[in-house]
């Protein structure tokens, strides 16, 4: 009996010494995670993620978001102009309706409704210093209708 008992403490020694090489490997420090405390350059404010770009809105700084980049930047889906506005790149300013389209018929003159002299920017035809003619329109815009017309009766 003796004999039998003693074998059986070497077994769960030997036991024993197998586990310890695994345990200390275990322990041992990982190189990935101390490279990741160090981690990537973050924004800390919204200027510091504004662009080059001006139609594209203001970009905002949120690091948490799921819609950051690498930076921790967010961009805006709003565009910068108030509605009804075009947002011109070149010159970074906002268009009104009269910046874009203060001459729709394009016969050089702005309409009324835009600070012009226009008084229907919808006919080329009509504009201050037209030609009146006899069609009980007023083409020059006096507010006088067919003024230089000598109506024969
Ligand atoms: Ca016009
Ligand atoms: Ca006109
Ligand atoms: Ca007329
Ligand atoms: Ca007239």
């Amino acid at each position: 009996m003796p004999r039998l008992l003693l074998s059986f403490v070497l077994i769960v020694a030997c036991g024993d010494d197998d586990a310890l090489p695994a345990d200390a490997g275990t322990d041992a420090p990982r190189l990935p995670d101390a490279g990741r405390d160090a981690g990537p350059p973050q924004c800390t404010a919204s200027s510091e993620c504004d662009d080059a770009l001006f139609c594209d809105g203001v970009p905002t700084c949120d690091p948490a978001s799921p819609f950051a980049d690498d930076f921790g930047c967010v961009a805006s889906t709003e565009s910068p102009c108030p509605e009804g506005f075009t947002c011109d790149e070149e010159r970074d300013r906002c268009l009104s309706p009269c910046d874009v389209a203060g001459d729709v018929d394009e016969d050089t003159y702005v309409s009324e409704a835009c600070g012009g002299a226009d008084c229907d920017d919808t006919d080329p035809t009509i504009f201050p210093s037209a030609t009146e003619a006899c069609d009980e329109v007023d083409q020059d815009c006096d507010d006088v209708v067919d003024e230089d017309c000598v109506v024969e009766e």
